[in-house]
């Protein structure tokens, strides 16, 4: 198995996740500019939307999308703790949360990155659009240690790879106590410093 990935993007939430499961993976730097990987191949050959994380698997299938290479990995690698299985209903909770990590936290991340859209749009329309679904999270952590209680789940690796990108965007995460006592201990977590390591940060 290879993970195609792009230090410190969304793709170290597939490493977390391998990591956190303890499979043995190889894994191939890509280049999000060029399209190129660390050993020169055309990145496009491989996932020809061109972005990570991109799992390639024994049988040299190609698997992309974030949350399906998540439940992928959680569901042919026991890994029931981060995603119960069928038809139990915290299942649905956990999809529900990587869901909303996806669609309304990464997506939401996106313009941030783009240097094309003037700073000024983005402090009056996107940075205030994103801090609102924080204070969302921030609201749901209560006494809870992880999203969803007590035991980590699929969505809190990926939202630990969002909260990561904050300080780029100049976002300061102490406004949001919970999510700061969360965002350090996740840091500490074994899966999730090994895999920091793993990508020089
Ligand atoms: N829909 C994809 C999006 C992944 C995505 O946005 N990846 C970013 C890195 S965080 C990327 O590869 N961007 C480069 C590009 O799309 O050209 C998924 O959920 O996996």
């Amino acid at each position: 198995m290879k993970l195609y990935y792009s230090k410190g993007a969304c793709s170290l939430a597939v490493r977390i996740i391998i990591n956190e499961l303890n499979i043995p993976c190889e894994y191939e730097a890509v280049n999000l500019k060029t399209k190129i990987t660390e050993t020169g191949a055309d990145f496009l050959t491989i996932n020809p939307k061109g972005s990570v994380p991109t799992l390639l698997l024994d049988d040299k299938q190609v698997l992309t999308e974030n949350g399906v290479i998540q439940q992928y990995l959680a569901d042919h690698y026991a890994g029931e703790k981060l995603l119960p299985l069928v038809p139990n209903m915290r299942r649905y909770r956990v999809l529900e949360w990587l869901n909303f990590v996806t669609t309304e936290l990464h997506k939401g991340c996106s313009p941030l990155f783009n240097p094309e859209i003037p700073q000024e749009i983005k402090d009056k329309i996107f940075i205030p659009n994103l801090k609102r679904k924080f204070d969302f999270v921030e609201n749901n952590l209560k006494d809870n240690t992880f999203l969803l209680g007590q035991e980590f789940c699929l969505a809190d690796g990926y939202l630990f790879v969002i909260l990561n990108w904050l300080p780029s965007f100049k976002i300061d995460i102490s406004v949001w106590p919970r999510m700061s006592i969360y965002f350090a201990a996740l840091k500490n977590r074994e899966s999730i410093h090994k895999s920091l390591q793993q990508e020089g940060l």
